[in-house]
């Protein structure tokens, strides 16, 4: 058998090591069709090979344009400045005494994209309200007020505490059903929106709030004339906050916030030169990283690749934006780049001998190994064995600990599901949906990204995660599905126009006679339920710290973001264009008084 069918979390052997493919195919008990066509395959002469083309559009930024990138806002011009709005806030902190206001403060500074510098003061607000609204089974909030109660149940929830999803229930009727009168609270219906986004699986309630908000928020649009709250009343329905990607979300809500009536000038200066001095550092991230992509050749020499040096910076940002995490944001560059390098040559370019070769390779880990390959091989395996063998030098000086065997068996696993991918297409084969998603959540190669990040962010190192890291986590798990069934919704058309595996959609199809477009439905509910499960390993017993989880999260975020609106990885002269010229390029035009470095708080004007 190729793969377990029944038990989601079994990963499966999908080649013993070292095997030929002539031993595989006889061994393994799959379709008679499967193993004559492999037996074809291998014996085609390797001077007539026909090779595909995924013809990629070359890269749109250049290395000499990222190297001539500079920003203003580098250095040290704007700490003082900051240093005085970060009191200002904490003083807010303070000063505010109703929850519902300290709730909305919160929101506010996660919205805007600088909780991060308030953690402790948020994480002590929280406990503060969790105690006496939740400690006792009372609600201090108000219960005729939905908007309140779906704030603080979002907050709370969203920061690991457990709150039941009954506190709804005081908003149904005596049939219950939610309330009809509710809906002319629009506000209250987008926060009830966001908060039923945080259930978990089987809780009807939730489930029945999200449909109910979301059926009033549809209504609203179609009759309203108040512009601003159309707009955000439509953000929320394209896609809920939680499933957002962080700095993309930050930029726009501060656009949002400049105009509202309640705006407050202390924050909106923080978020808009705190923005702008995170980008700052990210300029730098990527200045560096582009070196080193420059350095390693691939770009030139593996010409049928993808060269998305600027793209895959963008990912790192989506799952790691935080300033102090520059050195991860560099790695997981380089990872994602030699991924979608090794990618290409598995579905587009390599034959499948030279497949088999190159999996074995990576297997053994080993350069003497190296010489049967290919030159284009050979430039790709050492990139790789080099790159990563520095990263694990870099833990091994940094902690003591030797984590190659990690490291490598992830790309060991990684490169045998793309190999059986590689052999499903040769051989015709379509699996079914179970079968292909056993393989396909570790060929989108996910379970490499975080077992890296995992090393990236992890001081001290401890036996209880390792061993966990080894047992293929949940977290690790959810994860993966939502960026390959998000990947599958965003790339699958060409890559099957192009000659590839039926993916997620496809295999669904076949095995249940649903048209594309309800297949494609079925999809994106199957990612709907995965960030359920995500939100019930968040709130589970880990030996994985909260950076840890919030990166599974954010990758999960960043596939939803990228292919939001078709290939935004593949496809660079559009969507993503946009996004990276507002993430990287422009600044926020500052809004405040003319001598930044002047101690004093102005006014916007
Ligand atoms: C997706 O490409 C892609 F670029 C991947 C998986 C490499 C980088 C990984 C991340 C950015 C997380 P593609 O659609 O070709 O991937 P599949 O697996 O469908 O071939
Ligand atoms: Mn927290
Ligand atoms: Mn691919
Ligand atoms: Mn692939
Ligand atoms: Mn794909």
């Amino acid at each position: 058998r190729l793969a377990s069918l029944g038990n989601a979390n079994f990963t499966p052997q999908l080649l013993p090591p070292k095997t030929p493919i002539s031993s595989f195919v006889k061994s393994a008990s799959v379709p008679a069709t499967f193993v004559c066509m492999a037996t074809t395959q291998i014996s085609t002469p390797s001077n007539n090979i026909v090779r595909r083309s995924a013809n990629y559009q070359p890269p749109i930024w250049h290395y000499d344009y990222i190297q001539s990138l500079t920003s203003v806002y580098a250095g040290e011009s704007f700490t003082g400045r900051i240093d005085k709005l970060k009191r200002e806030v904490r003083m807010m902190f303070h000063k505010v005494v109703d929850p519902l206001e300290k709730l909305e403060l919160i929101d506010i500074l996660q919205r805007l994209g600088i909780s991060y510098q308030f953690d402790d003061e948020i994480h002590r607000t929280l406990e503060g309200i969790y105690n006496v609204n939740h400690g006792g089974e009372i609600l201090m909030c108000n219960k005729e007020n939905i908007y309140a109660t779906a704030l603080e149940f979002r907050l709370l929830r969203q920061h690991g505490y457990s709150v039941p999803q009954e506190i709804f229930n005081s908003f149904k009727n005596e049939i219950g059903s939610f309330k009809v009168c509710l809906c002319d609270d629009i506000e209250g219906m987008i926060c009830l929106y966001e908060a039923s986004i945080h259930s978990v699986e089987g809780e009807s309630i939730l489930e029945e709030a999200r449909d109910f908000a979301a059926k009033q928020l549809s209504e609203y649009v179609k009759q309203s004339k108040d512009q601003n709250l159309l707009a955000i009343v439509n953000h929320a329905l394209e896609l809920p906050l939680h499933w957002r990607m962080l700095r993309l979300e930050a930029l726009w809500f501060i656009d949002v916030y400049r105009s509202r009536q309640d705006m407050n000038p202390i924050l909106l200066e923080l978020a808009e030169l705190d923005f702008n001095i995170v980008q700052a550092a990210h300029l730098e991230d990527l200045k560096e990283v582009s070196r080193w992509w420059r350095s390693t050749g691939l770009g030139e020499k593996l010409s049928f690749a993808r060269d998305r040096l600027m793209e895959h910076f963008l990912w790192a940002v989506g799952i790691i934006f935080q300033p102090q995490f520059g050195y991860c944001r560099r790695m997981l560059t380089k990872i994602l780049a030699l991924i979608t390098t090794i990618d290409d040559v598995y579905d587009v370019y390599g034959t499948l001998e030279e497949l088999e070769l190159f999996t074995d390779v990576v297997e053994r880990w080993d350069t003497n190994t190296m010489d049967r390959l290919p030159y284009y091989m050979k430039i790709c395996f050492l990139a790789l064995h080099n790159s990563i063998n520095e990263m694990a030098f870099d833990t091994l000086k940094e902690q003591g600990f030797h984590n190659i065997q990690y490291l490598k068996k992830a790309w060991a696993n990684l490169c045998k599901s793309y190999l059986l991918e590689a052999k499903w297409y040769y051989n015709g084969y379509t699996p079914s949906f179970q079968e292909y998603i056993e393989n396909a959540r570790v060929s989108i190669s996910a379970p490499v990204v975080l077992v890296h990040a995992y090393f990236l962010v992890t001081n001290p190192l401890t036996k209880e995660a390792l061993d966990c890291l080894e047992d293929h986590p949940n977290i690790i798990h959810w994860s993966s599905m939502i960026l390959r069934l998000a990947d599958d919704l965003g790339t699958s058309k060409d890559e099957l126009d192009r000659g590839d595996v039926p993916k997620s959609i496809q295999c669904y199809m076949n095995e249940t006679g649903a048209t594309e477009e309800d297949a494609r439905e079925h999809i994106k509910s199957l990612i709907g339920n995965t960030w359920k499960k995500i939100n019930e390993e968040r709130a589970a017993d880990f030996p994985f710290s909260q950076t840890f989880i919030e990166i599974a999260m954010n990758l999960g975020r960043m596939a939803q973001c990228m292919y939001q609106y078709g290939d935004g990885h593949g496809v660079v002269d559009r969507e993503t264009k946009k996004r990276i010229l507002s993430l990287f390029i422009h600044p926020i035009p500052l809004h405040i008084g003319i001598d930044m470095k002047d101690q004093s708080l102005k006014n916007p004007s």
